[in-house]
């Protein structure tokens, strides 16, 4: 069988299991990237290995989600990050130097490697061929220290791209119809590997709004092609030693093929509160816009704000309208300085935000009450931006500009200006604010502020577990469910205790009192449980609460990873009945349990009801060894 490009990189870095559909496969990972609010937890977890130094060929600390500093505690982070970062020979970029996913692609992503990074949207990297995985930070670290990833052999799907995308209409609409064809769970499993005459018509940073947002499909990752455009793009990075051509063989086998004519796509918007409620703009009743956010690892390009300045130069924002910019990077930022972009941007009437997240988590800028706010963003889920009744649209750069001056959502088609923008034969380069580590022999004192407290470590698995059921919940529950990031909450993710009070925040206030008045016990819920974020938070805060089994229809990739890492059982319904049965307060039993693991099921008595069903385990060998021991930290001691 002829190899597609998927493949072609799995067999050049397998090191334990066999490639076939679903089958476990150990990887080698080349490279790593970390992130300031899971990269506390990961560098913790690193040191906890005991290692002396990272064995990948590079690893990348960034801080970029948490940067308000409304306390001591950022400041604190930022330095533990920077000195561990440091100590064990990991590359750290400097807060203000951009979003990580950005400046990933800018500087460090090489075709035809291996990424995983503690951050979702990691699959970036697959706009310039890297087979880049989000993960949770243990696995992270463990990668660093030289372990394999583990993951399920993907199905691949080819999007095959034909036509050329007509003008106002963007890479953003290509992976939001991408979204409303195949739904926040239609990636589980999969890697999306984009193919066909339409990919030579998008530049790198257009790939890479796509893959980044493959992430919302729950897909493994998304890739594209090494090609012309490619080289095209790492040359004008200065790093054209970095590329190789690389490509699927001629007639290789996918799984399933889906074509999209980007000819006759229209600007796309998701509406609330999720990335695959998506509408044509233009059949979109004329809403009344409050706020605009053009920015984030989706849409924060130098090629992006080039447009919107383009669109905004000799207009103003709608005087109801707040239209606040974040770009990518520092190199965006100052480039768009030099050229006068940023002035035209600045004319308009635009706020300009420092290059970072920002609202896109939350951090700053929430709407207001039922306030409406456009967002080049990847998700929109449920209470993300800080305000419960906020109303979030999700639209292209395109979309967000022309809609900011006329004050209500508007098909960017509607106005006439010429947005062509060419790739610079050159970008600024200018690395200065990426600190290379101490080298093998030097002292370097790990610098931790009291906020940052011992992080709860799972227990080896009893053979019962009785407890009630705490929680019951709907399809689609996000990790900004199970664990809220705001501006309050993100200081505190080396703090896992304060953390934990608000967990399910957003949809149950009296989850975490619950917990401890029943001494911990089951969470329950429908398909997909855990979509979107990579945080560990999301398995350590109900691990701390003492939740030893979630029960749910299915699980999203990696936060099932992340309760298994710590030690929490993954359950899964075998018919709709069992989760309609159950009901909050419920009391349930396990019996057995070390001997049904092996056997692939569990039988759950539900003493308040008097009846027992049977529940799925989805779980390879190692998995199960793992979540015996209570955990991947203590399963890798053992096992050293
Ligand atoms: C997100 O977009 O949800 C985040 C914030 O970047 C997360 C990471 C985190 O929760 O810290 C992600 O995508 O993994
Ligand atoms: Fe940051 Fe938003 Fe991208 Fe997450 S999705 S990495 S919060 S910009």
């Amino acid at each position: 069988m002829r190899d597609n490009l998927v493949y072609k990189i799995l067999k050049n870095h397998i090191v334990e299991g066999e490639l076939k559909t679903g089958e476990p496969i150990a990887l080698k990972i080349d490279k790593t990237l970390t992130q300031d609010s899971t990269g506390t937890m990961a560098y913790l977890q690193l040191e906890a290995m005991g290692i002396d130094r990272v064995k990948t060929k590079k690893s990348v600390a960034f801080i970029d989600h948490n940067m308000l500093q409304q306390g001591f505690e950022n400041a604190d982070d930022h330095k533990f990050i920077q000195t561990v970062a440091s100590k064990y020979g990991v590359y750290f970029s400097k807060p203000g130097n951009g979003i990580c996913h950005q400046i990933f692609l800018e500087r460090f992503a090489t075709p035809g490697d291996t990424l995983i990074g503690s951050d979702s949207h990691t699959p970036t990297a697959g706009g310039v061929c890297m087979l880049a995985m989000g993960a949770g930070g243990l696995d992270v670290a463990l990668a660093m220290g030289g372990g394999a990833y583990n993951i399920n052999t993907p199905k691949v799907i080819k999007i095959n791209l034909i036509g050329k995308l007509n003008k106002m209409v963007s890479a953003k609409d290509i992976i939001l119809e991408v979204l409303r064809v195949l739904t926040v769970k239609g990636g589980v499993g999969k890697v999306f590997e984009y193919g066909g005459e339409g990919v030579k018509t998008l530049s790198v940073p257009e790939r890479a709004t796509i893959t980044n947002m493959g992430a919302e499909l729950g897909a493994t990752t998304s890739i594209f092609p090494s090609d012309e455009r490619t080289l095209e793009f790492l040359k004008a990075q200065q790093r054209e030693e970095d590329w190789i051509e690389l490509k699927p063989d001629e007639d290789a086998f996918y799984d399933e093929e889906i074509t999209i004519n980007l000819s006759e796509l229209t600007p796309l918007t998701a509406k609330p509160h999720s990335p695959d409620n998506v509408a044509k703009v233009s059949e979109v009743d004329d809403i009344k816009v409050d706020q605009v956010f053009i920015g984030s690892c989706t849409n924060s390009s130098y090629e992006d704000l080039m447009k919107v300045a383009k669109i905004l130069k000799g207009n103003k924002v709608h005087p109801n309208v707040s239209l606040v910019i974040g770009p990518g990077s520092r190199q965006v930022m100052e480039m768009i300085a030099r050229n006068g972009a940023l002035a035209d941007i600045i004319s308009s009437g635009a706020r300009i935000l420092e290059n970072s997240c920002g609202p896109c988590i939350g951090m700053g800028q929430a709407p207001g009450t039922n306030g409406i706010s456009l967002r080049t963003v990847n998700r929109n889920f449920y209470g993300r931006s800080g305000t419960l009744s906020g109303q979030i649209y999700i639209v292209s750069p395109e979309t967000a500009a022309v809609s900011a001056i006329k004050g209500i959502l508007s098909d960017p088609r509607e106005m006439e200006v010429d947005i062509k923008i060419d790739m610079p034969d050159k970008f600024l380069i200018d690395d200065s604010m990426i600190l290379e580590p101490a080298t093998m022999n030097q002292e370097v004192e790990v610098v931790r502020g009291p906020n940052i407290k011992p992080f709860p470590i799972g227990k080896e698995l009893s053979n019962e577990i009785n407890g009630k059921v705490l929680i019951k919940l709907e399809d689609n529950i996000t990790t900004d469910h199970i664990m809220p990031s705001n501006s309050k909450l993100l200081p505190f993710r080396s703090n896992i205790p304060y953390l934990s009070e608000f967990c399910f925040n957003t949809v149950d206030t009296e989850f975490p009192k619950r917990a401890k008045e029943y001494g911990g016990g089951f969470i329950v819920a429908g398909e997909n449980y855990g979509q979107g974020s990579s945080r560990e938070h999301a398995a350590l805060a109900p691990l701390y609460l003492g939740i030893r089994a979630v029960i749910a229809k299915s699980f999203a990739r990696i936060h099932k990873a992340n309760l298994i890492n710590n030690g929490i059982l993954p359950l899964e319904f075998k018919t709709i009945e069992d989760y309609d049965n159950i009901d909050l307060t419920d009391d349930l039993k396990i019996e057995n349990i070390q001997k049904s693991l092996d056997e692939g099921i569990v039988n759950i008595k539900n003493l308040t009801k008097g009846y027992e069903f049977k529940v799925l385990v989805e779980l390879t060998k190692k998995e199960i060894e793992v979540i015996k021991v209570g955990g991947r930290l203590n399963y890798v001691k053992l096992n050293i």
